[in-house]
């Protein structure tokens, strides 16, 4: 009975650890930085009709925009207008619109090259909004020009829905709503004077559904990344001394040869989060660290070969274990996506998009940083390395998240616990 209740102790915080905002990084409190990720769509047919959007994720040559339905509802031909560029036109698809609903929500995918500077506008779906609450947003109405900043403030809110105090107009609609620099909602409709937005986790729960699963880790703030753009793998470490900045047409990665490691400085204190990295393996082996203890002596590690993929752990002095494998591997000399996620002992792997395993730890690692491994006889490239945090949905008890955790963490088999002589 008493290992029963502590074990739903443990769940609860183990919950509660999920649930919890994860230091989701900050927007600056300046609406000027925020400007690249906004932009303007026209979206001509029968009618033509100008309204707001702004990115929500990116992925490798896609940039998705998330706008009020009725700006692109019935639209024979979309352009969007990018702030680094606004003269110029980029044509836009339209999708997954929430048609008739005046409060619903469209997707626009851009699938042209796009500027650096866009950069994907974190929602801040952790944000509660009160009455009174000064707030501003940006849009493209005739009375504030094109990424015109309106002020208003939260006269009343509802459920999800937010209206505002401020002189919003129609092409407006589709442009976020922010406060202290960050986005706490998108508006959709407008009535005179009032501005009529919803909340940034419904936002965000539209697009949970929408987003191809390479393109959702962008939707939220990066807590790391580096491309080694700048040729050098400064905040970087090595241990072995193997690994080094490659170049190839002018993309530099890291590159690891034989058994060594390359670990950032940065992150020994992450919970819940992703780690996303392109990975080409030319021979052998390679380890992704996760959840790596500052001292290394405590880690999960995710291998991957030609054939084969598994999860290991790793815990003090030298304990090693093997949680779960599978027989698919990697294609020697392509770049793959990988992608491992991480919450309240769950670790899930994703290549190329595609689930290839997961394990649900009973005892997991709390918090750690990432790392990189090769192996003996290996040779491997590494690029385009993102951490991003989960964004926790806190304004809701009763949330799926919440009831499935529970769930899946009692059906759980009495797991590894008595079982680590073994390891
Ligand atoms: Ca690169």
């Amino acid at each position: 009975m008493i290992a029963k209740v502590s074990r739903e102790l443990v769940i609860l915080c183990i919950a509660l650890a999920v649930l919890w905002p994860l230091g989701v990084a900050r927007a600056q409190g300046d609406i000027e930085s925020l400007l690249p990720g906004i932009v303007k769509i026209v979206a001509s047919g029968a009618t033509k009709k100008t309204g707001t959007g702004f990115v929500v994720a990116r992925s490798q040559g896609e940039t998705y925009i998330v706008t009020a339905a009725h700006v692109v509802e019935g639209a024979e031909r979309v352009s969007v207008f990018f702030y680094d560029r606004p003269s110029r036109a980029v044509p836009g698809t339209a999708s997954r619109i929430q048609a008739s609903d005046p409060r619903g929500l469209g997707l626009v995918t851009v699938s042209e090259a796009v500027s650096a500077s866009v950069t994907p506008l974190a929602l801040a779906s952790d944000v509660r909004m009160s009455r009174g609450d000064p707030v501003k947003g940006v849009g493209h109405q005739a009375s504030h020009g094109d990424w015109g900043v309106i002020s208003g403030d939260v006269a009343s809110r509802e459920g999800s829905l937010i209206r505002i105090q401020a002189p919003v107009e129609q092409q407006t609609s589709g442009g976020p709503v922010i406060r202290d620099g960050r986005v706490v909602g998108m508006f959709v409709s407008q009535q005179p004077n009032v501005g009529i937005a919803i909340t940034a986790l419904a936002v965000q729960d539209y697009l949970d559904g929408a987003l191809p699963p390479g393109a959702q880790a962008s939707a939220t703030a990066k807590i790391f990344s580096d491309d080694f753009s700048d040729g050098n793998a400064d905040g970087w470490y090595y241990i072995r001394g193997g690994w080094s900045v490659g170049q190839d047409s002018g993309n530099y990665y890291l590159q690891g040869k034989g058994h060594s490691h390359a670990r950032p400085y940065e992150g020994e204190n992450w919970t819940a989060y992703m780690l996303e990295a392109r990975v080409k393996l030319l021979k052998g082996g390679i380890h992704l660290e996760y959840l790596l203890s500052k001292n290394g002596g405590s880690r999960y590690y995710i291998g991957f070969r030609e054939d084969e993929i598994y999860i290991d752990k790793q815990l003090p002095p030298d304990k090693f274990m093997t949680l779960a494998q599978a027989r698919k591997g990697l294609t020697l000399d392509r770049w793959h996506l990988i992608q491992i996620k991480g919450k309240g002992g769950k670790i899930e792997v994703y290549v190329d998009s595609t689930k290839q395993l997961e394990y649900l730890d009973s005892s997991p690692l709390e918090n750690g940083g990432i790392g990189f491994e090769t192996l003996d006889d290996s040779e491997a490239y590494v690029d385009d390395v993102i951490v991003v945090p989960f964004v926790p949905h806190l304004n809701r008890p009763t949330s799926r998240s919440h009831r499935e955790w529970g769930q899946t963490a009692l059906a759980l088999p009495e797991a590894k616990q008595g079982s680590g002589s073994t390891g």
